[in-house]
This record gives structure tokens, C-alpha cells and sequence, in this order.
């Protein structure tokens, strides 16, 4: 009897256990009068810097509240400066690009402020944000388009699929790694 009552206990805690993440995870989906249906949810993160170009231009403030104002959370932020080496690592993917040198030196030329957002859908959320890589293309009002000085100067970074933003966010913040996963 006595164990019955403990494995009823265990039962009932455990439901209670999935009820509140259910409740935490779960969200409504579907058109306004539609037939909603409840989704698996977490919050996504996607991996923002402000490049040399921007916080040598005093946009740092600026890029910073805009992100805020998007309603993006700040998980982790921090200044600092990549070496070369650093910069041909982020950059890896690019390494047989003409443009490989003239970027790395760029990305290690200066002090660079890296966030770790989090926010519904937050990498498309985020390159939306940010714009066209090339700022001349870049929509109005866009980060790119109103800070970014050249083709490769474009004040932003933002990365582009899930698996790049946990990549780059454990580049930075690798004590975090085990909450982007
Ligand atoms: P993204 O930053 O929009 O994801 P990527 O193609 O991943 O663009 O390129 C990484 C970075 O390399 C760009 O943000 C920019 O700084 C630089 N870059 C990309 N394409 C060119 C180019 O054609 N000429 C010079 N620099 C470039
Ligand atoms: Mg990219």
C-alpha cells in the first residue's frame, strides 16, 4: 500500500512537472478565427555584433536601444577586440573569398560589442533588423543602411540559421553554451 501511494505521488508530481512546461513552452498558433493549434515553443537566440566601423562611429548607444525597442533581450553583451586569428576563425566559411583579408583585418582593426538576443524567431528577426549585407542595398531604415560605411564596413553582424548562432554565440560566450542548446 504504501508504495502505491508513493508511485500515485510520483504520478501526479510528474503530470504536474509536464502541465507547467506545457505551459511554459506551448503557445497558440494560427490565423486570427481560424482553427489555432497549440506548438512546441522555446525562444530562439541569435549571436548580434556591432563591428569596428560602428563603435568608432558612436553607434554602439544607438544599435543598442534599437534592439531593445525591437523587443529583443539582452542575454550576454560584451566589448572586446578580435585578434587576426580570432577574426579568420568567425570568418571561417569565407576563407577562399576574395575579400577573406580585407575583412578579418577589418573585424580586428577595432573594439567590437557582441550580444547574445534572444526573441521569437530572433536570427530572421535580426538580419531583417539589420538589413542587406551590402548597406547600399539595405532597406530605409535598417541598421546596415543608416551606420554601415562600405560593402564590407556594414556596422552589423547578425547570424544567419539557428546552428551559426549557437556556433558564434559559444565563440563568444562559451560559459552560455549550455543554454543555447
Ligand atoms: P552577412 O554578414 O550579411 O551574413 P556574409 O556573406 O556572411 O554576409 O559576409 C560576411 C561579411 O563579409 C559581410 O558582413 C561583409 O562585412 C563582408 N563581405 C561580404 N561580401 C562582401 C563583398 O562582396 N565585398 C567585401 N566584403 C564583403
Ligand atoms: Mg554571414
Amino acid at each position: 500500500m504504501a508504495i502505491s501511494t508513493r508511485f500515485l505521488v510520483a504520478v501526479v508530481g510528474a503530470a504536474l512537472v509536464v502541465t507547467l512546461l506545457a505551459t511554459l513552452l506551448l503557445r497558440e498558433e494560427g490565423a486570427a478565427g481560424g482553427s489555432a493549434k497549440k506548438v512546441w515553443h522555446a525562444k530562439e537566440f541569435t549571436l548580434a555584433m556591432v563591428k569596428p566601423d560602428a563603435v568608432r562611429g558612436g553607434h554602439t548607444g544607438a544599435i543598442i536601444d534599437r534592439t531593445e525597442t525591437e523587443g529583443f533581450e539582452i542575454v550576454a553583451l560584451k566589448k572586446t577586440r578580435l585578434t587576426l586569428a580570432q577574426a579568420k576563425v568567425f570568418y571561417a566559411e569565407h576563407k577562399d573569398r576574395p575579400f577573406f583579408t580585407a575583412l578579418t583585418e577589418f573585424m580586428s582593426s577595432g573594439p567590437v560589442v557582441v550580444m547574445l538576443l534572444s526573441k521569437d524567431d530572433a536570427v530572421a528577426s535580426w538580419r531583417a533588423l539589420i538589413g542587406a549585407t551590402n548597406p547600399t542595398r539595405a532597406a530605409e531604415q535598417t541598421m546596415r543602411r543608416l551606420y554601415g560605411l562600405d560593402g564590407t564596413q556594414n556596422a552589423v553582424h547578425g547570424s544567419d540559421a539557428v546552428a551559426s548562432a549557437i556556433v558564434e554565440g559559444s565563440f563568444f560566450f562559451p560559459e552560455l553554451l549550455s543554454s543555447l542548446v
